[in-house]
Protein backbone atom coordinates (compact mmCIF):
# COMPACT_ATOMS: atom_id res chain seq x y z
CA UNK A 1 0.00 0.00 0.00
CA UNK A 2 1.54 3.29 -1.03
CA UNK A 3 1.27 5.79 2.08
CA UNK A 4 -1.29 8.81 1.80
CA UNK A 5 1.90 11.66 1.98
CA UNK A 6 4.01 9.60 -0.72
CA UNK A 7 0.67 9.41 -3.02
CA UNK A 8 0.41 13.01 -2.70
CA UNK A 9 4.34 14.09 -3.09
CA UNK A 10 3.99 15.59 -6.31
CA UNK A 11 6.81 13.78 -8.35
CA UNK A 12 10.13 15.07 -9.59
CA UNK A 13 10.83 14.96 -13.01
CA UNK A 14 14.31 14.05 -13.39
CA UNK A 15 16.44 16.21 -14.99
CA UNK A 16 19.29 15.41 -17.46
CA UNK A 17 22.14 17.74 -16.38
CA UNK A 18 25.43 19.33 -18.21
CA UNK A 19 28.30 17.36 -17.42
CA UNK A 20 30.23 19.73 -15.11
CA UNK A 21 34.39 19.14 -13.59
CA UNK A 22 34.16 20.32 -10.18
CA UNK A 23 37.91 20.54 -10.43
CA UNK A 24 38.15 22.86 -13.42
CA UNK A 25 36.08 25.86 -11.95
CA UNK A 26 38.37 29.07 -11.37
CA UNK A 27 38.43 28.71 -7.18
CA UNK A 28 40.87 31.32 -5.72
CA UNK A 29 42.32 30.23 -3.02
CA UNK A 30 42.49 26.63 -4.62
CA UNK A 31 41.21 24.33 -2.07
CA UNK A 32 43.33 21.05 -0.60
CA UNK A 33 41.44 18.58 -2.81
CA UNK A 34 38.49 18.05 -4.97
CA UNK A 35 36.52 14.83 -6.48
CA UNK A 36 34.31 15.88 -9.04
CA UNK A 37 31.37 13.87 -9.47
CA UNK A 38 30.42 15.46 -13.08
CA UNK A 39 26.73 16.76 -12.30
CA UNK A 40 24.88 19.52 -11.08
CA UNK A 41 23.38 21.22 -8.54
CA UNK A 42 20.59 23.58 -10.10
CA UNK A 43 20.55 26.96 -7.58
CA UNK A 44 16.59 28.20 -8.01
CA UNK A 45 14.01 29.83 -6.06
CA UNK A 46 13.13 26.41 -4.93
CA UNK A 47 16.48 26.14 -2.79
CA UNK A 48 16.39 26.66 1.07
CA UNK A 49 19.16 27.19 3.67
CA UNK A 50 19.19 24.87 7.15
CA UNK A 51 21.80 25.69 9.56
CA UNK A 52 22.64 23.99 12.88
CA UNK A 53 23.09 27.16 15.79
CA UNK A 54 22.33 30.56 16.02
CA UNK A 55 26.20 31.26 14.70
CA UNK A 56 25.96 29.14 11.73
CA UNK A 57 22.68 30.92 10.70
CA UNK A 58 24.50 34.08 10.80
CA UNK A 59 26.49 32.38 7.72
CA UNK A 60 23.36 31.25 6.16
CA UNK A 61 22.26 34.59 6.46
CA UNK A 62 25.21 35.86 5.08
CA UNK A 63 25.29 33.01 2.09
CA UNK A 64 21.15 34.15 1.66
CA UNK A 65 22.10 37.67 0.66
CA UNK A 66 25.22 37.21 -1.34
CA UNK A 67 23.12 34.67 -3.61
CA UNK A 68 20.45 37.73 -3.53
CA UNK A 69 22.91 40.19 -5.24
CA UNK A 70 24.27 37.66 -7.64
CA UNK A 71 21.10 35.64 -8.81
CA UNK A 72 18.16 37.94 -7.37
CA UNK A 73 16.92 34.86 -5.75
CA UNK A 74 14.97 34.62 -2.50
CA UNK A 75 16.40 32.05 -0.76
CA UNK A 76 14.98 31.46 2.81
CA UNK A 77 17.07 30.32 5.98
CA UNK A 78 16.09 28.13 8.35
CA UNK A 79 12.30 29.01 6.90
CA UNK A 80 9.81 27.11 4.47
CA UNK A 81 8.17 30.29 3.82
CA UNK A 82 5.04 28.22 2.10
CA UNK A 83 5.42 30.38 -0.85
CA UNK A 84 7.94 27.67 -2.62
CA UNK A 85 7.93 24.07 -2.71
CA UNK A 86 11.68 23.65 -1.26
CA UNK A 87 12.82 20.72 -3.25
CA UNK A 88 16.83 22.15 -3.33
CA UNK A 89 18.39 22.36 -0.03
CA UNK A 90 22.05 23.89 1.49
CA UNK A 91 22.83 22.46 5.39
CA UNK A 92 25.31 24.56 6.55
CA UNK A 93 26.38 22.05 9.70
CA UNK A 94 28.75 22.17 12.79
CA UNK A 95 30.60 18.51 12.58
CA UNK A 96 33.37 17.04 15.09
CA UNK A 97 34.85 15.00 12.01
CA UNK A 98 38.41 14.60 12.50
CA UNK A 99 39.24 15.27 9.38
CA UNK A 100 38.56 18.87 10.01
CA UNK A 101 41.77 19.67 11.05
CA UNK A 102 41.44 23.46 12.00
CA UNK A 103 38.80 25.95 13.39
CA UNK A 104 38.81 26.95 9.50
CA UNK A 105 38.46 23.16 8.09
CA UNK A 106 35.62 22.77 5.85
CA UNK A 107 33.94 20.49 3.72
CA UNK A 108 32.00 20.76 1.01
CA UNK A 109 29.50 18.08 -0.45
CA UNK A 110 27.71 19.06 -3.60
CA UNK A 111 25.10 16.28 -4.79
CA UNK A 112 21.69 16.87 -7.45
CA UNK A 113 19.42 17.75 -4.51
CA UNK A 114 21.08 18.69 -1.92
CA UNK A 115 24.77 20.76 -0.92
CA UNK A 116 26.16 20.21 2.67
CA UNK A 117 28.65 22.32 4.66
CA UNK A 118 30.18 20.85 7.41
CA UNK A 119 32.59 22.86 9.79
CA UNK A 120 33.96 22.95 12.93
CA UNK A 121 33.27 26.57 13.79
CA UNK A 122 31.06 28.96 12.21
CA UNK A 123 34.62 30.52 10.89
CA UNK A 124 35.16 27.10 9.10
CA UNK A 125 31.24 27.55 7.94
CA UNK A 126 31.81 31.16 6.51
CA UNK A 127 35.29 30.31 4.81
CA UNK A 128 32.94 27.64 2.67
CA UNK A 129 30.52 29.89 2.01
CA UNK A 130 32.91 31.75 -0.15
CA UNK A 131 33.87 28.64 -1.92
CA UNK A 132 30.18 28.13 -2.55
CA UNK A 133 29.81 32.03 -3.83
CA UNK A 134 32.67 31.55 -6.11
CA UNK A 135 30.85 28.51 -7.47
CA UNK A 136 27.75 30.01 -8.28
CA UNK A 137 27.59 31.19 -12.06
CA UNK A 138 27.18 34.22 -13.68
CA UNK A 139 24.72 33.04 -15.89
CA UNK A 140 21.18 31.19 -15.10
CA UNK A 141 20.23 28.15 -17.36
CA UNK A 142 16.47 28.81 -18.42
CA UNK A 143 16.04 25.74 -20.48
CA UNK A 144 16.63 22.33 -18.46
CA UNK A 145 12.70 23.13 -16.17
CA UNK A 146 10.37 26.04 -16.15
CA UNK A 147 12.04 28.01 -14.04
CA UNK A 148 16.15 29.55 -13.98
CA UNK A 149 18.58 27.29 -12.67
CA UNK A 150 22.27 28.76 -11.77
CA UNK A 151 24.17 24.94 -12.23
CA UNK A 152 26.45 24.53 -9.52
CA UNK A 153 29.29 21.32 -10.02
CA UNK A 154 28.58 17.85 -7.82
CA UNK A 155 31.74 17.11 -5.93
CA UNK A 156 33.20 16.88 -2.81
CA UNK A 157 35.89 20.07 -1.82
CA UNK A 158 38.13 18.71 1.44
CA UNK A 159 39.73 22.22 2.20
CA UNK A 160 41.85 24.16 4.78
CA UNK A 161 44.07 26.88 5.71
CA UNK A 162 47.68 26.15 5.30
CA UNK A 163 48.48 29.27 7.59
CA UNK A 164 46.04 30.39 10.52
CA UNK A 165 47.09 34.03 9.23
CA UNK A 166 46.17 35.66 6.49
CA UNK A 167 46.34 39.30 6.99
CA UNK A 168 45.99 42.66 4.95
CA UNK A 169 47.58 46.46 6.33
CA UNK A 170 46.11 49.18 5.46
CA UNK A 171 47.72 52.44 6.44
CA UNK A 172 45.01 55.09 7.18
CA UNK A 173 47.61 56.95 8.95
CA UNK A 174 49.45 58.76 5.17
CA UNK A 175 46.40 59.27 4.23
CA UNK A 176 43.26 58.91 5.85
CA UNK A 177 40.41 56.28 4.59
CA UNK A 178 36.71 56.54 5.93
CA UNK A 179 34.60 53.72 7.23
CA UNK A 180 33.00 52.51 4.39
CA UNK A 181 35.98 52.34 2.07
CA UNK A 182 37.92 50.13 4.89
CA UNK A 183 34.21 47.99 4.85
CA UNK A 184 34.47 47.86 0.83
CA UNK A 185 37.96 47.09 1.36
CA UNK A 186 36.93 44.10 4.09
CA UNK A 187 34.11 42.85 1.78
CA UNK A 188 36.62 41.76 -1.09
CA UNK A 189 39.40 40.52 1.49
CA UNK A 190 36.98 37.86 3.25
CA UNK A 191 35.47 36.45 -0.43
CA UNK A 192 39.32 35.26 -0.68
CA UNK A 193 39.19 34.24 3.31
CA UNK A 194 41.51 36.97 4.34
CA UNK A 195 40.99 36.94 8.56
CA UNK A 196 42.99 39.75 9.36
CA UNK A 197 42.60 43.40 8.62
CA UNK A 198 46.05 45.29 10.36
CA UNK A 199 45.28 48.76 10.53
CA UNK A 200 48.15 51.39 10.92
CA UNK A 201 46.20 53.85 12.76
CA UNK A 202 49.24 56.46 13.43
CA UNK A 203 52.45 57.50 12.08
CA UNK A 204 54.09 61.18 11.43
CA UNK A 205 51.57 62.06 9.64
CA UNK A 206 48.35 61.37 11.39
CA UNK A 207 46.70 59.80 14.12
CA UNK A 208 43.50 57.94 12.78
CA UNK A 209 41.66 56.57 16.25
CA UNK A 210 40.02 58.03 19.24
CA UNK A 211 41.36 58.09 22.79
CA UNK A 212 38.94 59.36 25.17
CA UNK A 213 41.60 60.46 28.17
CA UNK A 214 43.93 62.15 25.70
CA UNK A 215 41.32 64.13 23.16
CA UNK A 216 44.36 66.52 21.44
CA UNK A 217 45.61 63.19 19.67
CA UNK A 218 42.77 63.19 17.02
CA UNK A 219 41.96 67.14 17.42
CA UNK A 220 45.42 67.73 16.27
CA UNK A 221 47.10 64.95 15.25
CA UNK A 222 43.81 63.64 13.23
CA UNK A 223 44.00 66.88 11.22
CA UNK A 224 46.79 65.78 8.99
CA UNK A 225 47.88 64.13 5.98
CA UNK A 226 50.17 63.44 3.68
CA UNK A 227 50.29 66.21 0.98
CA UNK A 228 48.14 68.88 2.96
CA UNK A 229 44.65 67.06 2.66
CA UNK A 230 41.96 67.22 5.93
CA UNK A 231 43.51 64.15 7.38
CA UNK A 232 40.73 62.56 9.73
CA UNK A 233 39.80 60.05 12.33
CA UNK A 234 37.38 57.03 13.36
CA UNK A 235 35.66 57.89 17.05
CA UNK A 236 35.48 54.95 18.69
CA UNK A 237 31.79 54.45 17.52
CA UNK A 238 33.54 53.72 13.79
CA UNK A 239 35.82 51.66 15.12
CA UNK A 240 33.58 49.52 16.85
CA UNK A 241 31.63 49.45 13.87
CA UNK A 242 34.40 48.34 12.12
CA UNK A 243 35.57 45.86 13.89
CA UNK A 244 31.76 44.03 13.89
CA UNK A 245 31.39 44.22 10.50
CA UNK A 246 34.96 42.26 10.09
CA UNK A 247 33.65 40.07 12.79
CA UNK A 248 30.77 39.19 10.78
CA UNK A 249 33.24 38.02 8.01
CA UNK A 250 35.58 36.07 10.64
CA UNK A 251 38.33 38.72 10.59
CA UNK A 252 39.62 39.92 13.29
CA UNK A 253 41.06 44.27 13.38
CA UNK A 254 44.91 44.20 14.54
CA UNK A 255 45.08 48.06 15.74
CA UNK A 256 48.95 49.26 15.15
CA UNK A 257 49.86 52.78 17.11
CA UNK A 258 53.49 53.11 15.54
CA UNK A 259 55.90 53.32 18.45
CA UNK A 260 58.59 54.64 19.26
CA UNK A 261 59.28 56.66 16.16
CA UNK A 262 56.60 57.15 13.43
CA UNK A 263 55.00 59.61 16.10
CA UNK A 264 55.29 62.93 14.98
CA UNK A 265 51.41 63.67 14.97
CA UNK A 266 51.60 62.20 18.69
CA UNK A 267 54.23 64.23 19.61
CA UNK A 268 52.30 67.35 18.01
CA UNK A 269 49.25 66.73 19.66
CA UNK A 270 51.22 66.51 23.20
CA UNK A 271 54.79 67.82 23.01
CA UNK A 272 55.73 66.11 26.12
CA UNK A 273 56.05 63.16 24.54
CA UNK A 274 58.82 63.98 22.07
CA UNK A 275 62.61 62.73 22.15
CA UNK A 276 64.02 64.07 19.42
CA UNK A 277 65.31 67.26 21.11
CA UNK A 278 63.86 69.66 18.35
CA UNK A 279 60.75 71.80 17.95
CA UNK A 280 57.72 69.72 16.73
CA UNK A 281 56.19 70.93 13.93
CA UNK A 282 53.28 69.20 11.64
CA UNK A 283 54.48 66.93 8.92
CA UNK A 284 52.56 66.37 5.92
CA UNK A 285 55.56 64.62 3.68
CA UNK A 286 57.20 61.16 3.38
CA UNK A 287 60.53 60.87 4.64
CA UNK A 288 60.42 58.17 7.59
CA UNK A 289 62.72 57.76 10.63
CA UNK A 290 62.74 61.33 11.84
CA UNK A 291 60.77 61.38 14.93
CA UNK A 292 60.81 59.59 18.47
CA UNK A 293 59.35 59.48 21.43
CA UNK A 294 61.50 60.40 24.41
CA UNK A 295 61.87 56.55 25.95
CA UNK A 296 63.25 57.13 29.52
CA UNK A 297 59.94 59.67 30.35
CA UNK A 298 57.25 57.80 32.47
CA UNK A 299 54.68 59.96 30.58
CA UNK A 300 55.36 58.01 27.43
CA UNK A 301 54.62 54.66 29.68
CA UNK A 302 51.68 56.51 31.43
CA UNK A 303 50.38 57.87 27.77
CA UNK A 304 50.68 53.87 26.20
CA UNK A 305 49.13 52.37 29.05
CA UNK A 306 46.22 54.86 28.37
CA UNK A 307 46.33 54.68 24.70
CA UNK A 308 46.78 50.75 24.96
CA UNK A 309 43.56 50.32 27.19
CA UNK A 310 41.06 52.25 25.54
CA UNK A 311 42.14 50.44 22.04
CA UNK A 312 42.47 47.33 23.62
CA UNK A 313 39.01 47.02 25.13
CA UNK A 314 37.26 48.12 21.52
CA UNK A 315 39.71 45.09 20.29
CA UNK A 316 37.97 41.37 20.72
CA UNK A 317 41.36 40.14 18.85
CA UNK A 318 44.36 38.57 20.35
CA UNK A 319 46.72 40.91 19.33
CA UNK A 320 48.11 44.60 19.66
CA UNK A 321 50.72 46.00 17.45
CA UNK A 322 53.32 48.45 18.49
CA UNK A 323 55.06 49.07 14.93
CA UNK A 324 58.47 49.47 16.05
CA UNK A 325 60.44 50.41 12.81
CA UNK A 326 62.31 52.42 11.51
CA UNK A 327 63.41 54.41 14.89
CA UNK A 328 66.17 56.25 13.47
CA UNK A 329 67.00 58.80 16.15
CA UNK A 330 66.20 56.89 18.93
CA UNK A 331 69.05 55.41 20.73
CA UNK A 332 69.83 51.49 20.14
CA UNK A 333 69.50 51.06 24.02
CA UNK A 334 66.74 52.95 24.34
CA UNK A 335 64.85 51.55 21.94
CA UNK A 336 65.51 47.67 23.52
CA UNK A 337 64.21 49.63 26.86
CA UNK A 338 61.19 51.10 25.25
CA UNK A 339 60.35 47.86 23.83
CA UNK A 340 60.46 45.64 26.80
CA UNK A 341 58.56 48.16 28.68
CA UNK A 342 55.72 48.63 26.57
CA UNK A 343 55.18 44.63 25.73
CA UNK A 344 54.67 44.81 29.40
CA UNK A 345 51.81 47.11 29.03
CA UNK A 346 50.27 45.15 26.28
CA UNK A 347 50.65 42.28 28.30
CA UNK A 348 48.94 43.88 31.10
CA UNK A 349 45.75 44.00 28.83
CA UNK A 350 45.50 41.05 28.01
CA UNK A 351 46.85 41.33 24.97
CA UNK A 352 49.86 39.90 22.79
CA UNK A 353 52.62 42.10 21.66
CA UNK A 354 53.24 42.49 17.22
CA UNK A 355 55.80 44.00 16.16
CA UNK A 356 57.80 44.64 13.03
CA UNK A 357 61.15 43.15 12.80
CA UNK A 358 63.20 45.45 14.98
CA UNK A 359 61.41 44.40 17.63
CA UNK A 360 63.52 41.54 17.87
CA UNK A 361 66.81 43.28 18.90
CA UNK A 362 65.15 43.36 22.34
CA UNK A 363 64.31 40.81 25.03
CA UNK A 364 60.81 39.81 23.85
CA UNK A 365 58.64 36.99 24.87
CA UNK A 366 57.73 33.77 22.97
CA UNK A 367 54.29 35.09 22.75
CA UNK A 368 55.03 38.09 20.94
CA UNK A 369 54.79 37.81 16.98
CA UNK A 370 57.51 39.33 14.81
CA UNK A 371 56.67 40.84 11.40
CA UNK A 372 59.29 40.34 9.12
CA UNK A 373 59.31 43.49 6.27
CA UNK A 374 63.33 43.53 5.47
CA UNK A 375 65.71 42.13 8.04
CA UNK A 376 65.49 38.14 8.23
CA UNK A 377 67.79 37.88 11.15
CA UNK A 378 65.91 39.67 13.72
CA UNK A 379 62.71 37.01 12.13
CA UNK A 380 65.23 34.19 12.69
CA UNK A 381 66.69 35.53 16.20
CA UNK A 382 62.45 36.08 17.57
CA UNK A 383 61.82 32.28 15.96
CA UNK A 384 64.77 30.71 17.85
CA UNK A 385 63.21 32.15 20.88
CA UNK A 386 59.72 30.75 20.23
CA UNK A 387 57.79 33.72 18.80
CA UNK A 388 56.11 33.39 15.91
CA UNK A 389 56.51 35.15 12.51
CA UNK A 390 53.93 36.55 10.19
CA UNK A 391 55.62 37.31 6.70
CA UNK A 392 55.48 40.38 5.01
CA UNK A 393 58.77 40.61 2.73
CA UNK A 394 59.04 44.21 1.51
CA UNK A 395 60.49 42.91 -1.88
CA UNK A 396 57.35 40.02 -2.44
CA UNK A 397 54.36 41.52 -0.19
CA UNK A 398 54.32 45.36 -0.33
CA UNK A 399 51.03 46.45 -1.84
CA UNK A 400 52.36 49.79 -2.20
CA UNK A 401 54.78 48.83 -4.78
CA UNK A 402 54.42 49.61 -8.10
CA UNK A 403 53.92 46.59 -10.90
CA UNK A 404 56.43 48.42 -13.94
CA UNK A 405 57.74 51.31 -14.49
CA UNK A 406 54.64 53.22 -15.70
CA UNK A 407 52.08 52.39 -12.84
CA UNK A 408 50.29 55.68 -11.55
CA UNK A 409 50.50 54.89 -8.00
CA UNK A 410 53.07 53.28 -5.83
CA UNK A 411 56.72 53.65 -4.24
CA UNK A 412 59.68 51.48 -5.72
CA UNK A 413 62.38 51.24 -3.06
CA UNK A 414 61.75 47.49 -2.46
CA UNK A 415 62.02 47.01 -6.27
CA UNK A 416 58.73 46.78 -8.79
CA UNK A 417 56.55 43.93 -8.27
CA UNK A 418 54.38 43.11 -10.94
CA UNK A 419 51.69 40.13 -10.49
CA UNK A 420 53.87 37.46 -11.67
CA UNK A 421 56.33 38.32 -8.77
CA UNK A 422 53.98 38.68 -6.46
CA UNK A 423 52.42 35.26 -6.52
CA UNK A 424 55.86 33.45 -7.56
CA UNK A 425 57.45 33.01 -4.01
CA UNK A 426 57.02 30.17 -1.58
CA UNK A 427 56.74 31.55 1.54
CA UNK A 428 57.15 28.24 3.87
CA UNK A 429 61.29 28.23 2.00
CA UNK A 430 61.46 32.00 1.55
CA UNK A 431 63.37 32.87 4.82
CA UNK A 432 66.24 29.92 4.86
CA UNK A 433 66.44 28.13 8.44
CA UNK A 434 62.85 29.74 9.01
CA UNK A 435 60.96 26.26 9.90
CA UNK A 436 57.14 26.38 9.11
CA UNK A 437 56.08 25.66 12.24
CA UNK A 438 57.40 29.45 13.36
CA UNK A 439 55.32 30.98 10.42
CA UNK A 440 52.25 32.28 11.57
CA UNK A 441 51.04 33.13 8.41
CA UNK A 442 51.41 36.29 5.67
CA UNK A 443 50.28 40.24 5.21
CA UNK A 444 50.35 42.41 2.04
CA UNK A 445 50.80 45.58 3.61
CA UNK A 446 49.59 48.77 1.91
CA UNK A 447 51.02 51.65 2.68
CA UNK A 448 49.53 55.21 1.37
CA UNK A 449 52.09 57.66 0.70
CA UNK A 450 50.75 58.06 -2.70
CA UNK A 451 47.17 56.51 -2.55
CA UNK A 452 44.02 59.01 -0.98
CA UNK A 453 40.75 57.35 -1.71
CA UNK A 454 39.81 53.90 -2.49
CA UNK A 455 40.02 53.59 -6.16
CA UNK A 456 43.56 54.36 -5.64
CA UNK A 457 44.05 51.64 -2.99
CA UNK A 458 42.11 49.28 -5.24
CA UNK A 459 44.48 49.72 -8.65
CA UNK A 460 47.68 48.71 -5.89
CA UNK A 461 45.80 46.25 -4.07
CA UNK A 462 44.04 44.09 -6.88
CA UNK A 463 44.66 41.83 -8.14
CA UNK A 464 48.17 41.34 -6.25
CA UNK A 465 46.08 40.91 -2.86
CA UNK A 466 44.34 38.27 -4.28
CA UNK A 467 47.31 36.03 -5.09
CA UNK A 468 48.49 36.46 -1.65
CA UNK A 469 45.13 34.93 -0.33
CA UNK A 470 46.06 31.97 -2.39
CA UNK A 471 49.69 31.75 -0.78
CA UNK A 472 48.21 32.13 2.52
CA UNK A 473 45.43 29.56 2.38
CA UNK A 474 46.66 27.05 -0.36
CA UNK A 475 49.19 23.99 -0.09
CA UNK A 476 52.07 25.24 -1.54
CA UNK A 477 51.74 21.82 -4.09
CA UNK A 478 48.39 23.62 -5.30
CA UNK A 479 50.07 27.19 -6.06
CA UNK A 480 51.34 27.45 -9.56
CA UNK A 481 51.64 30.67 -11.61
CA UNK A 482 50.10 28.64 -14.92
CA UNK A 483 46.90 27.67 -13.06
CA UNK A 484 46.52 30.61 -10.75
CA UNK A 485 46.65 33.18 -13.32
CA UNK A 486 43.64 31.48 -15.56
CA UNK A 487 41.65 30.98 -12.79
CA UNK A 488 42.01 34.85 -12.21
CA UNK A 489 41.11 35.81 -15.93
CA UNK A 490 37.56 34.86 -14.52
CA UNK A 491 37.43 36.87 -11.35
CA UNK A 492 36.65 40.03 -13.95
CA UNK A 493 33.24 39.52 -13.27
CA UNK A 494 33.33 39.68 -9.11
CA UNK A 495 35.62 42.55 -9.53
CA UNK A 496 33.15 44.60 -11.61
CA UNK A 497 30.48 43.64 -9.76
CA UNK A 498 31.90 44.86 -6.58
CA UNK A 499 33.04 48.21 -9.01
CA UNK A 500 36.88 47.25 -8.52
CA UNK A 501 39.34 49.89 -9.94
CA UNK A 502 42.02 46.45 -10.24
CA UNK A 503 44.93 46.60 -12.65
CA UNK A 504 44.21 45.10 -15.65
CA UNK A 505 47.97 43.37 -15.62
CA UNK A 506 48.66 41.99 -19.75
CA UNK A 507 50.40 38.84 -17.79
CA UNK A 508 46.97 37.95 -17.69
CA UNK A 509 44.52 36.91 -20.40
CA UNK A 510 41.28 38.50 -18.75
CA UNK A 511 37.99 36.65 -19.90
C1 LIG B 1 58.69 51.40 5.15
S1 LIG B 1 57.74 48.84 6.14
C2 LIG B 1 57.90 51.63 6.25
C3 LIG B 1 56.75 52.55 6.13
C4 LIG B 1 56.65 53.14 4.77
C5 LIG B 1 56.95 52.08 3.74
C6 LIG B 1 56.75 52.54 2.34
C7 LIG B 1 57.79 49.60 7.46
C8 LIG B 1 57.63 48.78 8.64
N1 LIG B 1 57.98 50.92 7.42
O1 LIG B 1 56.86 53.57 7.10
O2 LIG B 1 55.36 53.64 4.59
O3 LIG B 1 58.27 51.67 3.91
O4 LIG B 1 56.86 51.48 1.44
Amino acid sequence: AISFMAACQPKKREIIFPKTDLSKTALIPKPLKTVPTNSAFGLSKNTVIYTSGSKYEQVGLFLSEKVKSKTDLDISVNTNNGEVSADRHIYITESDSVDLKTPESYQLYIKKDSIFLNAKTAAGAFRGIQTLRQLIPNKSNDTLTDHPLWLIPTGKIFDEPKFEYRGAMLDVARHFFTVDEVKKYVDILAYYKYNVLHLHLSDDQGWRIEIKSWPKLTQIGGATEVGGGAGGYYTQDDYRELVEYAAQRHMIIIPEIDTPGHTNAASLSYPILNGNGKTVKSYTGTRVGFSTFDTRKDTVYSFLDDVIREIASLSPGPYFHIGGDESHVTRKRDYIHFVEKVEKIVQKHNKQMMGWNEIAQGNISASTVTQLWNEPHNALKAAKNGSKIVLSPGEKTYLDMKYDSLSKYGLDWAGLIPVDVAYKWNPETYVEGLSTESILGIEAPLWSETISNIEELEYLAFPRAIGYAELGWSSSENCNWEGYRKRLAMHVSFLNRMNVNYYPTKLVDWE
